[in-house]
């Protein structure tokens, strides 16, 4: 009885928890957002504890390790996902090119997540450079180049410079600084 109660808790702590978690989600609750399931999961599961307090102590007891449980878990599903990295596609749909030197304007980036630069090898490349380097559009001795046209660059925590090293391009505004927090 017990373990069936912790099957049914930690299921649906899971779907309320994890967004798009289809699979554990019953096909019925899929209309309905994550944050509201997840109240709703919460209330009726204090409700059901206080019911069942009333009737056996001992029960509830049981049931009240199940709530803990279930929060708990949910609490570590849902700072998980917070943490998760994201990806961005450096420029957007423009990908990377002249003038996304207004790219990362209003973003928010984390140490851990990941630029992909997307060009033509042909005509850019992509140079991790320093302040400096970013500045006066120049590339220091030792600066990391990436040249593959599809390139995933993991941000490291405080400002990230990258410009394209090809004449001209970074000083029309194919360079971008990402600060990381
Ligand atoms: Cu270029």
């Amino acid at each position: 009885m017990h373990m069936l109660f912790i099957y049914y808790v930690t299921n649906h702590t899971i779907s309320a928890c994890v967004p798009h978690s289809s699979i554990i989600k019953p096909p019925f609750l899929l209309s309905i957002s994550n944050k509201l399931l997840l109240s709703l999961f919460i209330t009726s599961l204090t409700l059901f504890y206080h019911f069942n307090h009333k009737i056996n102590q001992e029960m509830a007891l049981g049931r009240g390790s199940a709530v803990v449980l279930s929060l708990s878990l949910c609490f570590f599903l849902l700072h998980s996902h917070m943490a998760h990295a994201a990806t961005y596609t450096v420029g957007g749909s423009n990908r990377w090119t002249f003038n996304t030197v207004g790219w990362p304007k209003g973003k928010r980036f984390r140490a851990g997540d990941t630029l992909v630069f997307k060009y033509s090898p042909a005509v850019h490349n992509v140079v991790a450079v320093n302040r400096a380097g970013y500045d006066g559009c120049s590339t220091p001795k030792g600066s990391k180049v990436y040249r593959s046209g599809n390139d995933q660059i993991r941000l490291a925590k405080g400002q990230n410079f990258f410009i394209c090293n090809f004449a001209g391009h970074c000083e029309s505004g194919m360079k971008i600084s990402v600060n990381a927090v």
